[in-house]
């Protein structure tokens, strides 16, 4: 059985967490989660205080297990989501696209183990001393907003820059990903994309369609040049985007066209015109299954894995 730290402190039974996906993560996807002895995540995303308000009520209603909020910072409603937070007593809260530091102080009041993503050194090192409690570090394989380096290279340099304990997330989806990431130093994985495609997810089946049948170079990234960079599936929004980027659009141009593209996508199931977020694990994933199996076969090929290592090592 893999048991680590991270089980520890988030009252867990796998070391393994769900990404908190704006639109995507919503109180189903993260009650099964953490039914299924994981940590379950809701994606606050760019909603109001009193939308996610309503998922975490639904939340407590569908587990009465741990499960936590991933809050993104670069909402315009960040103060009010960390007021519901606080509200609602929520145990553990993740953050993204930002520095969670003003906030820390008032989670810490209610307990609340905080868990900041990071897409560097410097600042997993500022985050310790500030006093969190865990850290994920985040590689550019992942979907949606990301950093500059890999899995691979960010996760042994954080982790060997602090003693707190780090969550691998970006480019996982299965047993292996889970053993190189323990490898590699996390005490856990993050996984976002293999989730999407789970029977409890509620995105619009189109959605899962898409990432089923993407390829292992179909997760591109867009925006680079405005600072934001976001990975999604190759489609006609992301050929419009690089278009106009390559004409020199604006910041303010380009977060225009892309206000309300995830919830075109996710909701209303258009996948040519809606921001189709993914990793670039998508063209592992072959099938859609219950989040319970998808954790039970995870944890399974992850002990397959430690056996052939073993052996390989003649133990
Ligand atoms: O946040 C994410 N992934 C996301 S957020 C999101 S919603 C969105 N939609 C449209 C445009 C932008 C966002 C979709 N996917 N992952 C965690 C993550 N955090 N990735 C990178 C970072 C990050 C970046 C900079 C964390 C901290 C940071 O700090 C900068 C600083 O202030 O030092």
């Amino acid at each position: 059985m893999i048991h680590t730290r991270v089980c520890e402190i988030l009252d867990i039974r796998y070391p393994i967490l769900q990404g908190g996906m704006a639109w995507v993560a919503t109180a189903e996807l993260a009650a099964a989660v953490s039914n299924a002895g994981g940590l379950g995540i809701i994606g606050a995303g760019n909603a109001p205080g009193e939308v996610v308000e309503k998922e975490i009520i639904k939340a407590r209603q569908l587990t009465g297990k741990p499960f936590g909020v991933n809050v993104m910072l670069l909402s315009p409603f960040v103060d009010q989501v960390m007021e519901v937070i606080i509200k609602h007593r929520v145990s553990v809260v993740t953050t993204g696209a930002g520095n969670p530091g003003k906030y820390i102080g008032d989670l810490k009041r209610i307990s609340a183990k905080i868990i900041p993503v990071v897409p560097s050194v410097a600042l997993a090192k500022r985050m310790q001393a500030m006093g969190v409690d865990a850290l994920i570090a985040e590689g550019t394989e992942a979907g949606g907003h990301i950093g500059e380096l890999t899995t691979m290279c960010l996760l042994p340099q954080v982790a060997d820059a602090v003693e707190i304990p780090v969550i691998a997330a970006g480019g996982i989806a299965d047993g292996r990903g889970l053993v190189a990431a323990l490898a590699l130093g996390a005490q856990g994985a993050q996984i976002g994309t293999r989730f999407v495609c789970s029977e409890e997810c509620t995105v619009h089946q189109n959605y899962k369609n898409a990432l089923i049948n993407a390829k292992d170079r179909d997760a591109i990234v867009s925006g680079r040049s405005t600072g934001h960079p976001v990975r999604c599936l190759k489609n006609k929004l992301t050929r419009e985007f690089e278009a106009l980027e390559k004409a020199g659009m604006s910041l303010e141009e380009m977060e225009k066209l892309g206000a309300g593209k995830l919830r075109e996508a996710v909701v209303e199931g258009n996948i040519a015109t809606g921001s189709v977020m993914a990793g670039q694990i998508t063209g592992m994933i072959k099938d859609i299954k219950t989040v319970d199996s998808i954790i039970e076969q995870l944890l399974k090929e992850a002990q397959e894995v430690l056996g052939k290592t073993n052996r390989i090592l003649g133990r």
